[in-house]
């Protein structure tokens, strides 16, 4: 059968500092063609809605799967699923991914018969079953998949990381992948799941707490396969398993394989090991994202990452120590005054670290989506994308954005401004010469990208799918089960936090 996965397109943060490889949609390819289908796969991050068309043209898929990771792009992919039920009317459609797990029956009552199920979970088990099952009425008894009809049992988790490698082959125009100067840049996995249970977090909702590893052998074995010269991790949580690290870090030396890496971990798993880490400066870890998310210990409380400021700040001096360039996040919220960013400002110009801000977003499968007692100012999907408050704002909503929008700026300035272009002009200049340009694009785009203008505007766009609001806000934590997509096959998953 001849299917084609898409992914949708790059939300504000992406179109700035990153683009990367559609990983999950190209594991969820491994899985189906080794059952035997045509697959392709078309990156609209890359690509444009035209080229999608023109494939569903020239392709004639009999199924289109949509990833949807992301809650912001929910309008897109209905839009794009509507017209393809119109273009082809015997298409088989359907989507995967994070968000649309958590909010399955509102899809599709949005799409109008425009999609035929929503696959709940990891799609790499249930993709080949899904296909095969085109056509059956008893589609939804099949694990993870929901129709109008009815919803199947809960998702099965993959017992094996190491089965499905990606797909890479298929994704085109690869060259278009970077986060930074690691321009191209590919990405690879090899943990899935996260043991801790941040408040405003569905990363540990989606596994059900688990946390799986590939085996240092096949992990290894994919980064060797992978030709750019830069990796980055997709892991939400970095080498929580030291000898995990080490391990993979040994049988990469063992095949010579030299990559720069981008990885994401906590401050208090760098601070507890640091010896991991700094092996694999000497492999080529260069950069390094932290999530801080706060600055004090009553925000770190409230979010419940269970750190304290003390660690957070140990870890950074680790990182200097080690020379990796670190990226930390801080969350905005909507509460913030004049007073508090410039907290903020102040304080990421007297660190040498790259800092982000984003803004505190209760998503679905979230545990601050039940508890939150502040009113969504917004039912907009794609205002969800930690970039727009769609809580009420103690500043008026444009003077929030002007503060927003400065403060990004300052922090943009002070590592893509003069002083840190001129450092990396030589690295900007080496790859205009190989043709790769995404870095030295990524230098002049900021201020059309982020400006209190657009921010501003897009709260007055007209809405065509309104997002289904939380329940009312509870006092009480939810059970954490009761947000769980994936139920985990054993404790012994679970470790660490
Ligand atoms: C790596 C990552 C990124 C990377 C790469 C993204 C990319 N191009 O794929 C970068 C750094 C670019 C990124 C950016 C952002 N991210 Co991000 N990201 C992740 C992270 C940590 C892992 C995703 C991943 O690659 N996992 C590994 C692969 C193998 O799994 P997967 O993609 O989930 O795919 C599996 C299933 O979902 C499913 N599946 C997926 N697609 C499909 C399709 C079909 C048809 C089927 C059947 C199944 C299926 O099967 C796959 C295999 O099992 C997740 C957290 C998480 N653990 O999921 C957050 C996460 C998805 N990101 C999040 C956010 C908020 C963002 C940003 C908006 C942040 C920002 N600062 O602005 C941006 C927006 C990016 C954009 N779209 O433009 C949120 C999503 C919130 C939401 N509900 O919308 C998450 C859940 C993190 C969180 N803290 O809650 N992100
Ligand atoms: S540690 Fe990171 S991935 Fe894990 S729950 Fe907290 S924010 Fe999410």
């Amino acid at each position: 059968m001849r299917v084609l996965l898409v992914h949708p397109s790059p939300l504000m943060y992406s179109e700035v500092y990153l683009r990367l490889e559609p990983l999950g949609l190209e594991r969820v390819a491994t899985a189906i063609r080794e059952a035997g289908h045509d697959v392709r796969l078309l990156d609209l991050q890359v690509f444009s809605p035209r080229d999608y068309f023109a494939e569903l043209e020239s392709f004639a898929p009999r199924a289109v799967g949509f990833s949807l990771n992301y809650l912001a792009n929910v309008p897109e992919v209905l839009d794009l699923a509507r017209e393809t039920r119109r273009l082809r009317p015997d298409c088989f459609i359907f989507t995967g991914g994070h968000s649309g797990s958590f909010i399955a029956p509102e899809l599709l009552e949005h799409a109008k018969g425009a999609l035929d199920c929503v696959v709940r979970g990891e799609g790499e088990l249930i993709g080949p079953r899904l296909l095969e099952a085109i056509g059956d009425p008893r589609l939804d008894t099949l694990p993870g998949v929901v129709t109008t009809r009815g919803a199947g049992p809960t998702p099965i988790m993959l017992d094996d990381l190491d089965r499905y490698p990606p797909a890479r082959d298929l994704t085109r125009r690869r060259h278009k992948y970077f986060i930074g100067v690691l321009d191209p840049c590919a990405s690879a996995e090899f943990t899935r799941g996260c043991p801790w249970d941040c408040s405003f977090c569905s990363a540990w909702t989606f596994y059900g707490r688990s946390y799986r590893k590939a085996s240092p052998e096949a992990a290894a074995e994919d980064v060797a396969r992978i030709r750019e010269p830069n990796v980055f991790l997709v892991d939400d949580v970095a080498f929580v398993h030291p000898e995990h690290g080490f391990a993979i870090g040994r049988e990469l030396e063992r095949r010579r394989v030299r990559k720069q890496y981008y990885l994401e971990t906590r401050c208090d798993v760098l601070a507890r090991n640091p010896e991991v880490f700094e092996y694999w400066r000497r492999l080529g870890l260069n950069y390094m994202f932290l999530g801080l998310e706060s600055l004090d210990e009553e925000g770190l409380k409230l979010h419940r990452k269970r750190v304290s400021p003390g660690e957070n700040f140990k870890a950074l001096e680790i990182a200097r120590r080690i020379g990796v360039t670190v990226a930390v996040n801080i969350i905005a919220d909507a509460d913030w005054d004049e007073k508090r960013f410039a907290v903020v400002r102040e304080w990421a110009l007297t660190i040498p670290e790259i800092v982000h801000l984003t803004v505190a977003t209760p998503y679905p499968g979230t545990e601050i989506w039940h508890t939150e007692s502040r009113r969504l100012t917004s039912l907009d999907y794609r205002l969800f994308d930690v970039q727009h408050a769609v809580l009420p704002t103690r500043l008026p909503l444009e003077r929030f954005y002007d503060e927003l929008v400065k403060t990004q700026a300052v922090l943009s300035r002070k590592h893509m401004g003069f002083a840190a272009l001129r450092a990396t002009a030589g690295i900007a200049a080496r790859l205009a010469l190989q043709g790769q340009t995404n870095f030295l694009k990524m230098l002049w785009k900021f201020g059309s990208v982020y400006n209190t203008k657009r921010q501003y505007g897009d709260h007055f766009k007209p809405v065509t799918y309104a997002m289904q609001p939380p329940p009312a806000a509870s006092a009480s934590r939810p059970k954490a089960r009761d947000l769980f997509i994936h139920m985990q096959a054993s404790a012994t998953t679970r470790s660490t936090a």
